[in-house]
């Protein structure tokens, strides 16, 4: 359980830093910032002073200065000098550090870092192939072992429970208001305060069940938090391959039921989780599932 908890903490410092792009989940963000405008000319001949000037001079007219490519792509300018983004060659990504910058495509395949794997798809973009690929998980591919039916129906105990003890310790946590909304506060307040909250802690299955019966009510919000977390890139009230990356990313390698779970939680197989489909695969009843609640 400790394990689950201080993985939902990142992940939250992680959703909560409102990331920007639409491929969310990079090992190393400081690896993964797509370099615009760093071709620095050669000037080989001349004075010291007048190389210095050439290269100021060029990089102050480089339209690729300000135009922020998406990852995969890299900026050039074409003939007109007009900035473009265009797919990033995977030999000039930074070599990785090591294994834990590797990722596993849903090919199947190790891609050296998140670098390698957003170029490799650019590259297949508007292909069959490259609709499908997409990041599965953080670390080499390795063998998962399969989701039985049994193991299947815990994953939503502990992740509810998981959700609700991350919301109670950033809740404890923020004192300088930065980690929650005034909104979400006031929500976790009321389950902050409940003295028949179940404490953060190492719970049987059985408990956690018993106590989702009993406080039911205090579910409710931390699921519609989660939900709101990762719905950013449109906000539509849908989950997409991409949107769910940040939660299921790191989660694969230490949950094998992780991808049965959303799979299965996309009721209409349309390959968007709905709020309400997220909702109900949590156990959260349908009259409740509240849009306002996604704040
Ligand atoms: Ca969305
Ligand atoms: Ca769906």
């Amino acid at each position: 359980m400790r394990v689950w908890i201080v993985f939902l903490l990142c992940l939250a410092g992680k959703a909560l830093s409102a990331p920007t792009e639409e491929e969310i989940v990079v090992v190393d963000p400081v690896a993964d910032e797509v370099e615009v405008g760093t071709n620095p000319v050669q000037v080989e001949t001349g004075e010291f002073d007048e190389a210095i000037e050439v290269v100021e001079d060029v990089m102050a007219e480089n339209p690729c200065l300000n135009h922020h490519c998406k990852k995969g792509k890299v900026c050039e300018v074409d003939d007109s000098n007009t900035p473009m983004c265009v797919c990033q060659d995977p030999t000039t990504c930074p070599e990785p550090a090591g294994e834990f910058e590797h990722i596993c495509g849903t090919d199947n395949k190790t891609y050296e870092s998140s670098c390698h794997f957003f170029a490799t798809k650019c590259a297949l973009e508007g292909t069959k192939k490259g609709h499908k690929l997409h990041l599965d998980y953080i670390g080499p591919c390795k063998y998962i072992a399969p989701c039985l039916d049994n193991e299947l129906s815990e994953f939503p105990l502990r992740m509810r429970d998981w959700l609700k003890n991350v919301l109670v310790t950033l809740y404890e946590r923020d004192e300088d208001h930065s980690l929650l909304t005034e909104k979400q506060k006031h929500r976790v307040k009321k389950i902050y305060e409940n003295d028949k909250r179940l404490q953060a802690g190492e719970h049987s299955l059985d408990l956690l069940a018993l106590d989702f019966e009993k406080n039911y009510n205090m579910y409710i919000f931390p699921v519609h938090w989660q939900f709101g977390q990762l719905d950013q890139h449109p906000i539509d009230g849908y989950l997409s391959h991409t949107e769910l990356s940040p939660l299921r990313a790191p989660l694969i390698p230490m949950e094998h039921c992780t991808t049965n779970f959303f799979t299965q939680c996309d009721a209409d197989t349309d390959n968007y989780i709905s709020l309400e489909e997220w909702a109900n695969c949590f156990g959260i009843k349908e009259q409740d599932v509240d849009k306002d609640l996604v704040i």
